[in-house]
């Protein structure tokens, strides 16, 4: 299997033939507008947003929000100070990411300088999302409940797709977990005698240039690996119903999932211990 890279298709093309089908396609020349492509140095950064604060992820073994029932690492801190920190010394290569840091309302000023991608309606798409790696930023093999487009802004990525018919072979952590769309194999060292059938799924591996857009769909396994600097926005965008119609074991997995977490939910809403009542003065 090998990534199709396509110029700046129209609408209707990516829909009839990537989206309907459900195949992942790379795209090229659709953010050369941006002003964010010129401007995003990190002096940029920090002098337009630098006192704003940010979500930063702490790695584990290598890997960023990955792990069972404990997962994610997170700590807040100003984007001015997370510059300094990964583009001085002081952390090892990797270590720190900031994920999942919803940029129109975290970073107001930044999202003047970039747009949406004409392939779906700005309204399906609530809150795009800037992930900022330093290098060697490691994100989980997983797959994601909507489409989504990750467009690669500043330095590139080495991704790695895997179908969803390949499932079996990814060992995705148990539905009733919180992290039931991860894999339980870290893809910086694959424990192949744990995880045998991982080495036979098949997929797709290429690099992620800036300035392209790329298209994972519904349940699509990816996992992506920054190279040097790098600054993604991504859109998960709301998905017709039809299209998990056509995946009923993801489906099924995440509607379980949810009955699970909800039931959990309400047994420990049941068993919080009543607050003793304060003398009112
Ligand atoms: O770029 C990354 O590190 C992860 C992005 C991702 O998982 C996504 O866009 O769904």
């Amino acid at each position: 299997m090998s990534i199709e890279r396509l110029q700046r298709p129209s609408r209707e093309e990516f829909e009839k033939h990537y989206l309907r089908t459900g195949t992942p396609v790379v795209i090229t020349g659709a953010m050369d507008e941006w002003p964010a492509m010129k401007r995003w140095t990190n002096e940029y950064l920090r002098s337009r947003a630098g006192e704003r604060s940010i979500r930063v992820s702490t790695a584990h073994r290598g890997v960023h929000f990955k792990g069972g029932d404990k997962i994610i690492d997170y700590s807040s801190m100003k984007l001015g100070d997370y510059i300094d920190l990964v583009t001085g010394q002081q952390v090892s290569d990797g270590r720190l990411y900031a994920t999942v840091v919803p940029i129109q309302r975290a970073l107001p000023e930044l999202w003047e300088d970039v747009s949406f991608p004409p392939y779906f309606n700005r309204e399906e798409c609530p809150s795009p999302n800037m992930w900022f790696g330093p290098g060697n930023n490691v994100s989980p093999l997983h797959y994601d409940s909507t489409h989504n487009i990750l467009t690669q802004v500043r330095g590139s990525k080495r991704v790695t797709l895997y179908p969803p018919r390949e499932i079996g072979r990814l060992y995705p952590f148990a539905f009733s977990s919180h992290s039931m769309h991860i894999s339980q194999v870290n893809m910086v060292e694959p424990d192949h005698s744990r995880f045998p059938e991982f080495q036979k799924a098949e997929r797709l591996e290429f690099v992620l240039e800036q300035g392209e857009m790329l298209f994972i769909p519904l349940f699509w396994w990816h996992a992506l690996a920054g190279i040097g600097e790098n600054i993604s926005i991504n859109y998960w965008w709301r998905t017709p119903m039809v299209d998990y119609l056509r995946h009923p074991r993801q489906t099924s997995r995440g509607l379980g999932g949810l009955v699970v977490n909800s039931a959990r939910s309400l047994l420990r809403l049941r068993q919080a211990k009543p607050q003793p009542e304060r003398n009112p003065s």
